[in-house]
């Protein structure tokens, strides 16, 4: 007599990566759409899918709606040679990939509608034996309680039974994703292990990093502290430089000094975490526990706070001129990218402005922001001080002889150590710095 546990297991789907031809992938962004480009360069024919009209449009066209060194190539490579089609509409595939964002709600909890929207949209187009995988940064549970329940609910499937169900979390840096996507290692948590299995052969097919398996949950966490360990050191950077300057200590050189130790790291401190990782994350490991006063939130606050310390020292640097103006120079989140999503010089302008100085901002980098960005020139005219926001390595092209003669007063306020302390005194700048 055939136990349960074998009926159970002849019911069970039986696939392998030769028979994962078609993926979809949900979400064109900063990783969703490199991911499908890396996918369709590597064998297989891949629908990449979006919500926004504009963007379809636009990658219709050929033309990216994000800048990121060497992007552009994969994705004409990709685009060229009918690898991947570009379309609103989710078809049915054999692979369902979901890389659309998680924001943080004005609770600072995980907004996951678009997950939900996402794993909808799968539910209507799922077949037995298809792989579902998320790559969306998200809160421990996910996968298994948001994007596993409503597809068994709307199609009584079961993951690990009827369909592949796994997490596979993105750690790339922004300014070389396409380079950390391919030689980056890889954490694949499944909710069983064929599920995490698959789903290595899948991503083996672009990734030269060691893929490692585990289950869902712990893969959803080892993301989350990734990023949360980074936040909480650069929260102890941020604090010792605010503890340096009340001795009048130069926080950099005690850095400096300090990792020439075998074991210690400290990082950079800065005016602010920004970006939608570091600076996001953290709250999703704290969002269903009841711990309260933990380190990591700490970290956040001490983090969230630059900002607006950096704005009082500006404002007092200003206090003596009238009608004072301050020109931002770097609006992006971090150096050498375009991204300004949570960038903290967002804070800085709003709060300069609250205090009635005229802000104007230089960075030619930056893209897809509301604010207004001006040249070189009109942004030093008539200045009184530059707060040095992000370091772009074009910066360092910058005449500030110009600069200097077009300025009103002549101060830098440097938050990133970019410029040589020496070289703009010598120029006649004042030089503050964290
Ligand atoms: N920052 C400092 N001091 C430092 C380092 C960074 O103030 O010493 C600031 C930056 O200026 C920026 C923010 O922190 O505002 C974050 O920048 P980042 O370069 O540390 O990280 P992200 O957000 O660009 O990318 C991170 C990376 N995570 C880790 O390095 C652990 C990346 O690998 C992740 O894939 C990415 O988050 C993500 O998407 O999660």
């Amino acid at each position: 007599m055939i136990s349960c546990v074998n009926l159970y297991r002849m019911t069970r789907v039986k696939k392998g990566i030769k028979d994962m031809k078609k993926i979809s992938v949900l979400g064109l962004g900063y990783i969703g759409l490199p991911t499908a480009c890396m996918l369709a360069n590597n064998g297989f024919e891949v629908l990449g899918v979006d919500v926004n009209k504009e963007i379809i449009d636009k990658l219709n066209c050929g033309k990216l709606h994000i800048e990121e060194p060497e992007l552009e190539k994969i994705f004409l490579d990709a685009f060229k040679n009918k690898k991947i089609k570009i379309s609103l509409k989710l078809e049915e595939s054999d692979v369902f990939i979901i890389a659309v964002p998680t924001p943080l709600n004005h609770k600072k909890k995980a907004d996951l509608s678009f997950v939900v929207s996402a794993a909808d949209e799968i539910s209507g187009k799922i077949k037995k034996g298809n792989v579902v995988i998320l790559e969306s940064t998200s809160p421990p549970g996910t996968t298994r309680n948001i994007v596993g329940k409503i597809i068994t609910n709307s199609t009584g499937f079961l993951a690990g039974k009827d369909y592949y169900l796994a997490f596979c979390p993105e750690r790339v840096l922004p300014g070389k994703i396409v380079y950390e996507l391919e030689n980056n290692d890889r954490i694949v948590g499944g909710v069983d292990k064929k599920s995490a299995e698959i789903t290595q052969d899948i991503y083996k097919t672009f990734v030269k990093g060691k893929i490692f398996l585990t289950d869902l949950e712990t893969s959803e966490f080892v993301k989350l502290a990734e990023n949360t360990y980074r936040d909480v050191n650069i929260a102890f950077a941020n604090e010792l430089s605010l503890i340096c300057s009340d001795y009048g200590i130069d926080v950099r050189q005690v850095i400096e000094y300090a990792n020439m130790h075998p074991r210690v790291n400290i990082l950079n401190p800065g005016p602010g975490v920004g970006g939608h990782c570091i600076a996001v994350d953290p709250w999703f490991i704290l969002e269903n526990t009841k711990r309260k006063d933990t380190l990591i939130e700490k970290s956040r606050n001490i983090n969230d706070n630059m900002p607006f310390i950096i704005s009082q020292r500006v404002a007092e640097i200003v206090s003596k001129y009238k009608k004072p103006k301050v020109t931002i120079f770097g609006f992006s989140y971090k150096e050498n990218v375009g991204d300004t999503r949570e960038s903290p010089a967002i804070v800085i302008n709003n709060e300069l402005i609250k205090r009635k100085i005229k802000v104007s901002i230089y960075d030619p980098l930056a893209i897809n922001t509301k604010y207004s960005l001006s040249g070189l020139e009109d942004s030093v005219n008539g200045s009184d001080i530059i707060l040095l926001f992000t370091g772009h390595s074009i910066f360092k092209e910058i005449d500030l002889v110009l600069v200097y003669d077009l300025m009103r007063s002549r101060n830098i306020f440097d938050t990133r150590n970019f410029f040589d302390r020496t070289t703009v005194e010598k120029l006649g700048f004042n030089y503050y710095n964290i």
